[in-house]
Order: structure tokens, then sequence, then C-alpha cells
């Protein structure tokens, strides 16, 4: 080969080399530059397990619990009596001030749920928990609630155990959380309403194949009970914190007594209804609960953890985002099928850092 052939060979060699080298970073950056249109630089992302999250809003104050009407997240301040509506930037809005709202304790504004265009609140006044329904109004960024009853007054109240779960089932029913207000043999007694699970109409009248007479009371012998929700066979489901030792995943029956303050947790007693598990209160005490595709979600205050749970398998949990994000207060699914849950470090019993609190997304796609 002469000197000649050799320089054009080489000139080849170096072409070829820049054109390879170029197409590498032209495919490269096309990547990139498709990952920066699908992720938001300013949203925080990381794995935890099988999970992908995303810090949706920072800087709530007592959130506890979340909903959606149609596609606009609502949450409820328990300490303030606000509901806000959560923008697409994540910043908060107030849609309505419950004014009535008296913050003592565990209690204050609870429970929300969405009926159509009407939003549910459970709620603590100056003199009871009590369950008015709003309407809704206007849009995204102009959204707003006016008042049109009280179905439900007359609640006992105390600085803890005020239940506050509120949730409409698939037969259309109103189903309501109420705790023992610290008096635990009410709970047996079916002439009072502390520690029970009631069902009424949307309006707040007995349905008429209630399990007790002329009574709005479905299950009782309750503590505490919190989240309720279905899977689409129809079975409820209801967490419940415990007293010292046992919270509770209960299957919810019509007329079932489930034992407080005779029994707690998983207690063999024929005349009650046990829970399908239990878990000591230190690693769970579970409020707000969804379900979605087969698995139920709980939301941990004091385990600071997402548990989940089979329902084909009642008897065993995992846990996702230990300590990671504190106490958890609740727990929903989006309509784009992300699963939200709100942290709750402001509720004076964590620790809050100083984003807190905080709504996470969570990608289920696995
Ligand atoms: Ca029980």
């Amino acid at each position: 080969m002469g000197e000649k052939q050799l320089v054009i060979l080489l000139s080849l060699v170096m072409f070829l080399m820049i054109i390879v080298t170029s197409m590498f970073y032209y495919f490269t950056n096309q990547k990139n530059s498709k990952d920066a249109i699908e992720i938001d630089s300013s949203v925080e992302q990381k794995e935890d397990g099988h999970f992908e999250t995303q810090v949706i809003s920072s800087n709530l104050m007592t959130p506890w619990s979340i909903v959606f009407y149609d596609d606009i997240p609502l949450i409820s301040s328990r300490d303030t009596g606000q509901i806000y509506e959560i923008n697409e930037d994540g910043t908060s809005r107030i849609v309505g001030t419950i004014d009535e709202v008296t913050h003592r304790g565990e209690g204050g504004l609870l429970g929300l749920t969405i009926h159509h265009t009407n939003l549910y609140a459970y709620y603590t006044t100056s003199i009871d928990n009590r369950v008015s329904r709003y309407s809704l109004s206007g849009e995204r960024g102009s959204l707003s609630i006016r008042y049109q009853e009280t179905i439900l007054d007359g609640l006992p109240i105390a600085s803890y155990h005020n239940g506050g779960r509120i949730a409409f089932g698939p037969d259309e029913m109103l189903y309501i959380t109420v705790g023992d207000a610290g008096d635990t043999m009410s709970a047996q007694d079916l002439s009072v309403y502390n520690g029970k699970i009631l069902r009424m109409t949307r309006n707040g009248e007995i349905p008429d194949d209630n399990p007790f007479e002329n009574s709005l009371i479905y299950s009782y012998g309750h503590r505490n009970p919190q989240g309720i929700t279905w899977d689409e066979a129809g079975v409820m489901y209801s967490s419940e914190f415990g007293q010292n030792q046992w919270d509770e995943l209960n299957i919810i029956k019509a007329g079932g007594n489930y034992g407080w303050p005779i029994v707690e947790g998983m207690e063999e007693n024929a005349e009650f209804e046990l829970p399908v598990q239990q878990w000591q209160v230190s690693q769970a005490s579970p409020s707000g609960m969804t379900y979605h595709d087969g698995t139920l979600f709980l939301a941990n205050l004091r385990g600071t953890s997402l548990r989940t749970v089979s329902i084909t398998d009642l008897s065993k949990s995992d846990t996702y985002f230990n300590e990671e994000y504190g106490r958890i207060r609740d727990v929903a699914i989006a309509p784009d099928g992300t699963l939200w849950f709100i942290t709750n470090n402001t509720d004076g019993r964590g620790t809050p850092s100083p984003d807190d609190d905080r709504i996470i997304s969570v990608s289920l796609n696995r």
C-alpha cells in the first residue's frame, strides 16, 4: 500500500468515526430531550421498591382527607376548617371555610366525600360532630362551595376518637365512621352512635334495609373506625385504631358487632366479628383507606408507611415508604389511576419537615 492510499484509508476511517460519533450523540440527546418532556425537573422523582413517586404539593396545614371532584383534588384542613383545591402547579386555593369547625385534640374538619355535584363534610363543632352537605360550583381555579343542609348532628365529641371518615358505598348510601369518643362501653349500646359505622341516604334518612329498625347503625362495637372502602364484589372494609395493642382491618357486615371494648384485635370470641388482620399500634395506626385493582391501600400514621393488603390473602400485608414521608393520613386513587396520599406531620404528633405537609403521588404501573 502506497503512502497516498494509506492517507485515503485513514481519512475514510476518521470520516466514518465522526459519522458514528455524531449519530450516537444525536440519538442520545433525542432520548434525553424526550425524558425532559416527560419528567418535570421541578418535581421530585424517585424509586422506592416498585413505586415511582412525585411530590404534588407542599406546605399544607393539617390535611386530613383527600377526594377528587372530577379531576380536581380537594383537601380538608383539620385545624383551620378550610377546604382547598390543589392547582395543577401544586399550589392550593381555598374553596371554602366551614366556620363552625372547632379544632380540639383530634377533632376539626375531618372527612370529605363527593356525590355528583355535592360535597359532604364530617366536622367537629363546639357541641358535636356533624355531617353537612354543600353544593359545588365553578371550575378548576374558581371552585366554590355553598352550604345546603346539615344531614346529621349530635354525634359524640371528645378530644380523641372522633371517627370522621365518610364515603358513599356501591349501594349509593352514605357510610360514616363514628368513634367511641372515649366512652368505651357505649360502643356496645345500640341507643347511641358512639363506636359505630352508620348508613344513611344522601339526605340523612334511615334506609329501609338497615339492620336495626329505625336506626342509622350499620355495625357496632368499634373503638375508632377510620377508613372505609369497597371492592368490586361490594365487600366493605374498614380500618380501626386499637387501644394499646392491635389495630384492625375488618370486613364490615350489616348488624355486625366488632367487639370493642370487650375484645381488641383477633381475640377468639364467638360473640364478635374478628378482624381479618391486625397490626401493632406502633406499626400502623391506619386512617384513610382505598381500594384499587385487587389491593387495599392503608395510610399509616404511627407506622409512617403506606400498607397494601391483597384481597386474595387478607392475612398478609406489605409496607412501603417506611419513615420516608412521616405520618400518612389519607390515600385516594386519582382519576388518572395514580395513587395519592397525604402526609400528616403538622397534626401535633409528628415532626414536620420544612415542606410538610405534602401530597405525594405514586405510579402504580409496576
Ligand atoms: Ca374489633
